[in-house]
């Protein structure tokens, strides 16, 4: 464990910060109670339709074209009625919070130094880390941390490979920016060979004996159970000590992973085959690989970690955090994405014949699969909860527990993709308000979010509101850097979800459903008992109003991880709830991961919102 201050720069809890965050609220309260004492509208660009009466049961629109200009009666967007409902404002974001230069400059910096971070745990030739192979890591090997004691991270688990990997297969195209008319991406095919070997090691795994079964060898009840194995040593040996066994999901983890890599190369109109080539070629590679084209990958690597997922997507396995044997959200969420996109492979390759399984008998099991995991994910597994108006991840310790777990928000993270519709996706209402609520838990649970828990702005966030695991042992849980990342990262790829839908933003005026959206607009409250949607249309400039809303919330969680981060941009697993320094296993490959994925998220949305510089906001 290392402690290192956080960075004097931020000065954020300097009694000065202070002052002006009480000032800031008390401005805030003054507003909210200015608006009570107005019923009518303060704008009259807010016209409410009746849509047919409203008498069959839909419901009423409530539509706003821009939250800044006044009403042009030239160009209604809907007929105004006679009643008159309180406007609905985009909630400021707190002063406290907003981005400024220096926090653009931080963003650009640590986007690449995250990078090359991350890859300091992957062992790879290329790199030239040679600290990682002489140190006996087998090459394609992404070890967890290179902590070794307190805690002991140095070995390589499934799940955080799996998730680690996704980062370079999203860093592995750049755009050629010498082409000024069209987007054009040039392949890096050092991080090609990387995926490459990553790919290659998996293979090893999957083929080695341990303590949770025999690799992909069947055994008695034809289960496949080796492949639950959570970690294993850093030179490819089971780990031989008592653990929390299986974990099911780093088998669809990593298939996904394998799968989005062979999106990503079609999508480039690349073939499997071309890049082994031309990793080969360019001496990328230093050894064999048991696969030769894309057809081989599946059958050798992809079929049997969907084959675990078919025989053992029912059983009870631990937790992504290893903690809680049961049904997890997290785990099922990944399962159900794995199995959906290897039926999406078969359908989008029928002419590849098939030496070691039938295609229609695996066809079948896989269409099957998904339909009774779709049953299972939405109504059987109790994920979806009458009372809660967020996903619960683990429902079997409901009656000790919230049931909020950021693992929810992760899950829909790494399954979100355009191709296969998938369900709880990042605009979907229980994983936003599963947000909401660690907001507001874990502002109140971690001291150092304190100052700003009665403001509009992302505060620390940890795994689960319960949490004691201290990062060596247990006494009382800490913010995480990869919660707080993935927290940021959800509310930049809502943006890009809805700039991808192109459709208008509907938004239920009810607090259960959408009490997510009580963070970013003001009002809701006058509607709470009819049947009223907030109708946004797509292309207006309240549109991009609430884009830029979404994006500062974004940015103010990832602020939070600026004034945590060592001086170089270190991360470690934690930080400390009461001082804020770094804590449990240093240098977290997946803290890493995560902050690269949210600046990947980040500079998608600004393009697509048209920021060019903070200076627009
Ligand atoms: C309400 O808005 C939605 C989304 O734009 C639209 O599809 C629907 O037709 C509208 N309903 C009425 C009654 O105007
Ligand atoms: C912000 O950046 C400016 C210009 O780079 C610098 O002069 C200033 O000291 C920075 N402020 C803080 C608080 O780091
Ligand atoms: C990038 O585009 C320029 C202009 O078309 C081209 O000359 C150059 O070869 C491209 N770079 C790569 C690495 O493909
Ligand atoms: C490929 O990625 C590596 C690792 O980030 C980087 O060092 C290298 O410069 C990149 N190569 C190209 C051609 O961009
Ligand atoms: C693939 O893994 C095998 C077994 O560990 C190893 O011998 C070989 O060198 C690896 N191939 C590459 C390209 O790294
Ligand atoms: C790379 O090319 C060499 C020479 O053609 C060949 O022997 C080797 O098998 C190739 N390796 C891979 C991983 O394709
Ligand atoms: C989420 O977006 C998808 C498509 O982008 C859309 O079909 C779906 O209705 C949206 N869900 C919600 C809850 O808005
Ligand atoms: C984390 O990694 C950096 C190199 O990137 C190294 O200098 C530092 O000592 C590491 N921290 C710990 C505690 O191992
Ligand atoms: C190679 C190796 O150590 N294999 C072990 C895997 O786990 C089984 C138990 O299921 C042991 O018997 C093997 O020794």
């Amino acid at each position: 464990m290392i402690k290192k201050p956080s960075s004097s720069v931020a000065g954020r809890s300097t009694g000065f910060g202070y002052v002006i965050s009480v000032l800031t609220l008390v401005v805030l309260l003054v507003l909210a109670a200015y608006h009570h004492l107005l019923p009518l509208p303060l704008g009259s660009e807010l016209v409410r339709t009746g849509g047919s009466g409203g008498d069959d049961g839909s419901s009423h629109n409530i539509t706003i074209v821009d939250f800044f200009k006044p009403f042009d009666p030239a160009h209604p967007t809907s007929v105004p009625l006679k009643d008159y409902y309180r406007r609905i404002n985009l909630r400021p974001l707190s002063p406290y919070g907003v981005a400024s230069v220096n926090f653009t400059e931080w963003i650009d910096e640590q986007f690449e130094i995250s990078f090359e971070y991350l890859l300091n745990n992957v062992a790879d030739s290329n790199f030239h880390n040679g600290g990682l192979l002489s140190q006996g890591v087998a090459e394609g090997v992404i070890i967890a941390s290179p902590s070794k004691k307190s805690p002991d991270y140095f070995y390589q688990w499934v799940r955080d490979s799996a998730i680690t990997i996704r980062s370079v297969i999203s860093n592995m195209f750049i755009l050629n920016s010498t082409q000024v008319y069209d987007d054009v991406y040039i392949l890096n095919a050092t991080l090609a060979a990387t995926v490459l070997k990553y790919v290659n090691n998996s293979y090893v795994l999957q083929r080695l004996d341990n303590l949770s079964g025999d690799g992909v060898k069947l055994d008695q009840a034809g289960q496949l159970k080796g492949l639950g194995e959570p970690k294993w040593l850093v030179d490819n040996h089971p780990f031989m000590e008592s653990w929390g066994r299986p974990q099911n999901d780093g088998p669809p983890l990593r298939s996904v992973a394998v799968l989005h890599f062979l999106d990503e190369l079609r999508q480039q109109g690349l073939k499997f085959s071309d890049i082994i080539d031309q990793c080969n070629r360019s001496k990328l590679l230093k050894g064999r690989l048991p696969f030769k084209d894309e057809r081989e990958l599946f059958e050798k690597v992809i079929y049997w970690d969907l084959q675990f997922v078919l025989k053992n997507w029912q059983a009870d396995s631990f937790d992504l955090w290893e903690e809680v044997n049961g049904k997890h959200f997290f785990t099922s969420i990944v399962q159900f994405a794995a199995i959906r996109m290897g039926l999406r492979f078969l359908q989008e390759h029928p002419d590849y014949t098939w030496d070691s399984f039938d295609k229609s008998a695996l066809s079948n099991a896989l269409q099957k699969c998904v339909e009774q995991m779709l049953q299972f994910l939405t109504l059987g597994a109790g994920f979806l909860n009458p009372n809660k108006n967020f996903i619960v991840e683990t429902p079997s310790i409901l009656n000790s527990r919230s049931g909020l777990d950021i693992a929810v928000i992760i899950g829909s993270l790494l399954t979100r993709n355009y191709e296969d519709n998938m369900p709880f996706g990042v605009n979907d209402s229980g994983v936003l308000n599963t947000l909401y609520h660690l907001v507001k838990s874990m502002g109140i649970i971690y001291p150092i979010n304190h100052p700003k828990a009665n403001l509009n702005i992302g505060v620390a966030l940890g795994r689960y509101p319960e949490d004691v695991y201290d990062g060596v042992g247990t006494s009382e849980g800490n913010p995480w850097f990869l919660a707080t990342c993935s927290a940021s990262e959800l509310l930049y790829q809502l943006i890009l979800e809805s700039y991808h839908a192109q459709t208008d933003l509907v938004i239920p005026l009810n607090k259960w459903e959408s009490e997510f959206w009580t963070l970013i607009f003001d009002g809701f409250d006058d509607y709470n008992r009819q049947s009223y949607q907030l109708v946004i249309p797509w292309g207006t400039p309240a549109f991009t109003q609430t884009m830029i809303s979404i994006f500062d919330l974004g940015e103010s969680f990832l602020d939070v991880v600026r004034e945590h981060v060592s001086e170089g941009g270190h991360m470690s697993e934690q930080f400390n709830k009461y001082t804020g320094y770094l804590q449990g296993a240093a240098n977290l490959t997946w803290s890493y991961g995560a902050l690269w994925k949210s600046c990947h998220a980040r500079a998608q949305a600004q393009t697509l919102i048209g920021l060019q510089s903070e200076g627009d906001l």
